[in-house]
C-alpha cells in the first residue's frame, strides 16, 4: 500500500495567492490527494500541532505565524511519499533549498517557508490524525 504523508500550505502561501501552483507542482510529482481543506487554526491548535518544538527559540513566532491566517492541510499518498515530499520541499530555509523545490520557489524565510511536510511515517499518522477524520480520506 502507498505511503501516506501531510502537507500544509503554510498562511504565507494562501495569502499570496499561491495555492493552485503549489498543488499544481505536488500532482505533476505524482502525489494523489486524499484528503484537503483550508482552515484557520487558532494559537491553541497550533502550538498543538507543533507541541514538540515548544522548547525552540522560535516556538512563539511559529505559533503566532501559523495561526495568523488560512491554512491548507492535504493528506498526500504515493510510494515513499513521507521522503519523496521533504525532497519535493526542500531545505526548511528558502535560500538553502534545491533549485525547483516549493521553498525555493514560494518560501521567504525559514519561519514562512510556504509549505510543512510530515518528516517520518510515524509522524505523518500522528498529524493526518490531527486535521482528519479517517471518513474524509477519500480515493
Ligand atoms: P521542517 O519543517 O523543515 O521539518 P523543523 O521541523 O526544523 O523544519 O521546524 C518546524 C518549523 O518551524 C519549520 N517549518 C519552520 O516554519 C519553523 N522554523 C524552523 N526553524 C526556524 C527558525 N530558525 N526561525 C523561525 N522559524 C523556524
Amino acid at each position: 500500500m502507498p505511503e501516506r504523508t501531510l502537507a500544509i500550505i503554510k498562511p504565507d502561501a494562501v495569502a499570496a495567492g499561491v495555492v493552485g501552483e503549489i498543488i499544481a507542482q505536488i500532482q505533476q510529482a505524482g502525489f494523489r490527494i486524499r484528503a484537503m481543506k483550508l482552515v484557520r487554526l487558532s494559537a491553541e491548535q497550533a502550538g498543538a500541532f507543533y507541541a514538540v518544538h515548544r522548547e525552540r527559540p522560535f516556538y512563539a513566532e511559529l505559533v503566532r505565524f501559523m495561526s495568523s491566517g488560512p491554512v491548507v492541510p492535504m493528506v498526500l499518498e504515493k510510494d515513499n511519499a513521507v521522503a519523496d515530499f521533504r525532497a519535493l520541499i526542500g531545505a526548511t530555509d528558502p535560500a538553502e533549498a534545491a533549485e525547483g523545490t516549493i521553498r525555493k520557489r514560494f518560501g521567504r524565510s525559514k519561519g514562512e517557508n510556504a509549505i510543512h511536510g510530515s518528516d517520518s511515517p510515524e509522524n505523518a499518522r500522528v498529524e493526518i490524525a490531527f486535521f482528519f477524520a479517517e471518513s474524509e480520506l477519500v480515493g
